[in-house]
């Protein structure tokens, strides 16, 4: 049994939703980013950059205990470890998910992060901060609906780097932000992911 440490954010979706995918056993360990949970010495111990998610699997490679951190880690690991080919064997469909799956962590998340920032969590409004932000994830919107145009999903078939993106699109998507209302393809996918049931299980109360 795999412990998955989870809060309900962006990053922690994206691993629950890949465990979802993966049918491995698993259990959900809530770590309260608002009551600061992250920074308890137990858990500082599993991730000492005080993040989830972090997955603990017991029987990892060479049947060793695992602890990992790093989401696009979490998802690799885990559709590699299922063989559910959302991270596929074949050398020229991986390196188009890895081209996906590194955009969703290094840039789309990162950055969607801080358009969260300025415009939900920051108690100061930093109007320019605001502009700036708006503007670059409506810009990473419209590259993702101009990909969408020509390829169903990021890289071919269903695969982990769908999941890396669909997290933030799904959260930002809504009316009340960027909405995806300019950006039929993106929609298209958004609305193919959210009827997936383990997406809908990843999004739904955890035990
Ligand atoms: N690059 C990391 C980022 C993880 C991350 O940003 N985690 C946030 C929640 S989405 C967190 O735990 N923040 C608490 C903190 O930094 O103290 C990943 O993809 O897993």
């Amino acid at each position: 049994m795999i412990d998955l440490y989870f809060w309900t954010t962006d990053n922690g979706y994206k691993a629950r939703h890949g465990m979802e995918e993966s049918g491995l056993d698993y259990a959900v360990k809530p770590v309260s980013i608002p009551d600061r949970e992250q920074f308890s010495p137990e858990f500082l111990k599993l991730n000492p950059a005080h993040k989830i998610p972090v997955i603990v699997d017991p029987d990892g490679p060479g049947g060793e205990p695992l602890t990992l951190s790093e989401s696009g880690a979490i998802l690799k690991y885990t559709a590699e470890k299922a063989g559910n080919g959302q991270y596929p064997d074949d050398p020229a469909r991986r390196v188009l998910v890895d081209r996906w799956l590194f955009y969703g962590s290094a840039q789309f998340t990162t950055l969607a992060q801080q358009y969260g920032f300025f415009w939900i969590r920051n108690p100061e409004t930093v109007e320019q901060a605001k502009a700036h932000y708006r503007n670059v994830l409506t810009e990473m919107f419209g590259l993702l609906d101009q990909r969408l145009a020509d390829s169903e999903y990021l890289a071919g078939d269903f695969s982990v780097a769908d999941i890396s993106v669909y997290a933030d699109t799904h959260i930002y998507g809504d009316d009340k932000w960027i909405g995806l209302g300019d950006f039929p393809n993106l929609k298209r996918w958004h609305d193919a992911i959210e009827a997936r049931p383990a997406a809908r299980r990843a999004w739904g109360p955890y035990e």
